[in-house]
């Protein structure tokens, strides 16, 4: 039985110099000095010796078991401290390597848009005028020179709610009133930025939502060639001080006289194209000088008081100056359109 002790003390100790982690050592603990292990079970045999010999057998069983338990937990430590310098080495960080960028968002194409045209006409002495989106049928057509029932009202296809009388605005014109209303009898020189609805048929050119860009200045003798300058200016500094520009008869029932203004095409020069329905014009807003009835529906005396007002649409100038080929890539939130801005 000493032989046998002696035997598993032997293996024991040489099999604990190649075990390398701590599961394996665990398994080789449990195996000969555990509870149900190799010692335990030579102990267990000890009722067939001799009562003289038990006493000896019993104190070496002891004595390896202690030198055991000594030599298992010094190859713990050593195992530990291997492993973690294992660890160390593999999740070193090498500080001097590049770091990986974040992606960050961009401005949409219409924001940037929006915020050049803002600083053209800031620098020109207008201010941001906010007004709602939602308003009654009163301010979008009737104070805008379009009583009920007024033809004109085909122009812009409504989106109604179920509230009688209560719709999304088609154009930032009614917001002229809302300005109006509230300076007069001051002058004022004001940009109204802000999405219109209409409900339309959507097209490469057309969106049922879209950005406009109203402006509004009203004063004493403001005249027709005010306007001209004005948007001569701003289109020059837009679209680049060479680019030719023409101002067309129109028809808007809130102005009078009304034009249109065009732009020589950006993309051919005036040669003609088909963007431009070999034209070589392109419309970049409507405009005019403020009717009378809508000057004393804002609360002025027209006898008084003249102004002009433009309405201009920033996604089709973004389309014009980028070359984009429908407008519906602005709200159909793909991406790959919107990280090219
Ligand atoms: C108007 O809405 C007038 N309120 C503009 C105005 C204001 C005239 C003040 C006189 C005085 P119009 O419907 O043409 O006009 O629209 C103005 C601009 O909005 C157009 O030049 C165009 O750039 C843009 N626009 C019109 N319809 C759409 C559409 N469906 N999708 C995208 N842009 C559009």
């Amino acid at each position: 039985m000493l032989q046998q002790l002696e035997e598993i003390r032997q293996q024991t100790i040489v099999a604990l110099e190649n075990v390398l982690d701590l599961e394996t050592l665990q398994a080789l603990h449990s195996q000969s000095v555990g509870k149900k292990g190799q010692i335990t079970q030579v102990l267990r045999m000890i009722g067939q010796l001799l009562p003289d010999e038990r006493p000896r057998v019993g104190q070496r069983a002891n004595e390896i078991r202690q030198e055991l338990e000594i030599a298992f937990s010094e190859r713990e430590s050593i195992i530990k401290s291997y492993e973690l310098a294992r660890s160390l080495e593999e999740g070193a960080i090498d500080v001097t390597l590049p770091g990986r960028s974040i992606a960050t968002g961009k401005l949409h194409p219409a924001t940037q848009t929006l915020r050049r045209i803002y600083k053209i006409w800031a620098e020109m002495g207008f201010q941001v005028y906010r007004s709602p989106d939602v308003v009654d049928d009163e301010t979008n057509f009737t104070l805008l020179n379009m009583p009920a029932h007024h033809p004109a009202r085909d122009m812009w296809d409504t989106f109604y709610t179920t509230q009688e009388g209560i719709l999304l605005r088609t154009h930032t014109s009614p917001g002229q009133i809302y300005a109006m209303q509230e300076y007069a009898p001051e002058p004022v020189r004001i940009i109204l930025p802000g999405m219109v609805y209409r409900y339309e048929q959507v097209t490469a050119r057309s969106e049922l939502q879209f950005y406009q860009v109203e402006g509004l200045a009203v004063g004493r003798g403001i005249r027709m060639t005010d306007l001209k300058g004005t948007m001569t200016a701003f289109a020059r500094r837009y679209f680049g001080e060479e680019r030719k520009m023409r101002f067309r008869c129109s028809h808007f029932p809130f102005t009078e006289p009304s034009v249109e203004i065009d732009i020589e095409c950006i993309l051919c020069d005036g040669e003609g194209c088909n963007v431009c329905k070999y034209t070589g014009w392109l419309e970049i807003a409507g405009a005019g000088m403020v009717h009378p009835v809508v000057l004393r529906n804002g609360g002025y005396d027209p006898t008084v008081f003249s102004g002009f007002a433009f309405g201009m649409g920033p996604e089709r100038s973004t389309m014009l100056r980028h070359g984009i080929e429908d407008i519906r890539y602005f709200w159909g939130n793909d991406l790959r359109f919107l990280e090219q801005f």
